[in-house]
């Protein structure tokens, strides 16, 4: 749908403004004795994963207001990544949620997503909804649940969904489980955590040597008094007990309210158990809203820490994906949005002097501190995301190309108005 020439004229177009932004930026950036060559190679290296899911207009219990075009099969889905990837130069991959978006034919799948350039990030397990012709349900929970024949259910749907993966060629299952309680008394919570751990450890033996489990903690929804795994901690024990495959993964909309997220991914990186991110932004809770869209500085100090936690750390490479719903936005743009906005934050937490925050921390120097990391989260970073960008085949400018390409309505010509995706 985009081709080679309009890459070309909307870049050649915006050519001279590039550069006057870029090298008044570089200057700047080089009299801080910074090196804009390694922070491009940083910031060219930074792919984001988009969710299979994520593709179609979201929406609430209440409602849902599609725009069209949306994806009718995973390969229109992967067609709407590799668009995404076109534009950006940073979305190499696709994150699958099975049973949505089971692949049939697994090698004509894969080669579709490397058509694309694209390849398949972790794969995640769906016990929070029935199947249909499933056996039992999952009502009253999945991996916790207190009878063993459902727990046998979910364990070998996770055992399936691992299969799935090795056959794309994915090296992660990310585990997210609904399991709670809505009421007092309904759950006797040691019980319910310890059948969650055995059921995780016989998905856990079934991972394929060079696979992580990386495990999401959620503090509420859809249950509402009680999550088996309501935070950090929990997801930290669980990865603990299990072995070094296990890991923690943190998606920014599973805090309660003011939760101090950086800090929580600084002690799992210190215990080298930070295994991935959901990305999304939120003002109350789950509310998976595009990422920084309102909380760019929280946004800034967690990259902060994940760079501090890199070079300070063994911590394993992570998993980066956008988990949000698209309600209002048309799903592509808002998705080239957050990558903006992700590669904004990452560049900003690059460009932090670390060796004059170390030694304003060691000074106990708090306002030197506090200036450090302003500095860098006051400068406009963009043409150096937008450089990056070019120098990855993408555009100066990925939303106006997609409006001005007319790409929405190319894709309800192509799909219709009335398609229906899968996924939340
Ligand atoms: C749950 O809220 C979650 O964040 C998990 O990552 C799920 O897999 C995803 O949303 C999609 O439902
Ligand atoms: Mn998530
Ligand atoms: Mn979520």
């Amino acid at each position: 749908m985009i081709t080679k020439e309009n890459i070309w004229e909307h870049n050649f177009a915006h050519e001279e403004l590039h550069k006057r932004q870029l090298d008044h930026l570089a200057t700047s950036l080089t009299d801080q004795g910074i090196v804009v060559e390694d922070l491009l190679k940083k910031l060219d290296d930074f792919q984001i994963a988009i969710p299979s899911w994520a593709l179609g207009t979201g929406g609430t219990r209440f409602g849902r207001f599609p725009e069209g075009g949306e994806p009718r099969s995973l390969d229109e889905k992967i067609e709407d990544v590799g668009l995404l990837h076109q534009l950006s130069g940073s979305c190499n991959a696709i994150s699958l949620h099975i049973p949505w978006d089971i692949p049939d034919d697994a090698q004509a799948i894969k080669s579709l997503a490397n058509s694309f350039g694209l390849k398949f990030d972790a794969v995640n397990s769906n016990t929070f909804q029935d199947q249909p012709n499933a056996s039992f349900s999952y009502k009253f929970g999945s991996l916790c649940h207190v009878d063993k024949a459902v727990r046998e259910e979910a364990i070998a749907h996770n055992k399936s969904v691992i299969d799935h993966g090795v056959s794309l060629g994915s090296k992660a299952l990310t585990v997210w489980l609904a399991d709670g309680s809505n009421f007092p008394g309904q759950h006797n919570f040691r019980e319910a955590l310890k059948r969650t751990q055995e059921s995780l450890e016989e998905i856990y033996a079934y991972l394929p040597g060079d696979w992580h489990m990386l495990i999401e903690y959620k503090p509420y929804e859809p249950n509402f008094y009680s999550m088996v795994i309501p935070d950090w901690g929990t997801s930290h024990l669980l990865a603990s007990q299990l072995g070094e495959k296990a890991l923690s993964l943190v998606d920014l909309g599973h805090h309660l309210p003011n939760t101090n997220i950086e800090q929580i991914v600084a002690i799992l990186m210190m215990r080298e158990k930070l295994g991935g991110f959901h990305f999304n932004d939120s003002k109350y809770g789950d509310d998976d809203l595009t990422t920084g869209s309102l909380k760019p500085y929280q946004l800034f100090l967690i990259f902060n820490e994940l760079i501090d936690g890199t070079e300070h750390t063994g911590n394993p490479p992570l998993s980066w994906m956008i988990d949000a719903s698209h309600n209002l936005k048309d799903p592509l743009e808002d998705l080239l949005q957050a990558v903006e906005a992700i590669k904004i934050a990452y560049a900003q937490a690059l460009i932090v002097n670390r060796l004059n925050l170390e030694e304003a921390q060691r000074k106990n120097d708090v306002a030197r501190a506090q200036q450090i990391l302003q500095d860098a989260f006051r400068t406009d970073v963009r043409p150096l995301v937008a450089a990056s960008r070019l120098r990855q085949g993408g555009v100066f400018d990925p939303v106006t190309v997609y409006r001005q390409l007319e790409i929405r309505k190319n894709l309800i010509q192509k799909r219709g108005t009335k398609t229906i995706s899968t996924g939340l």
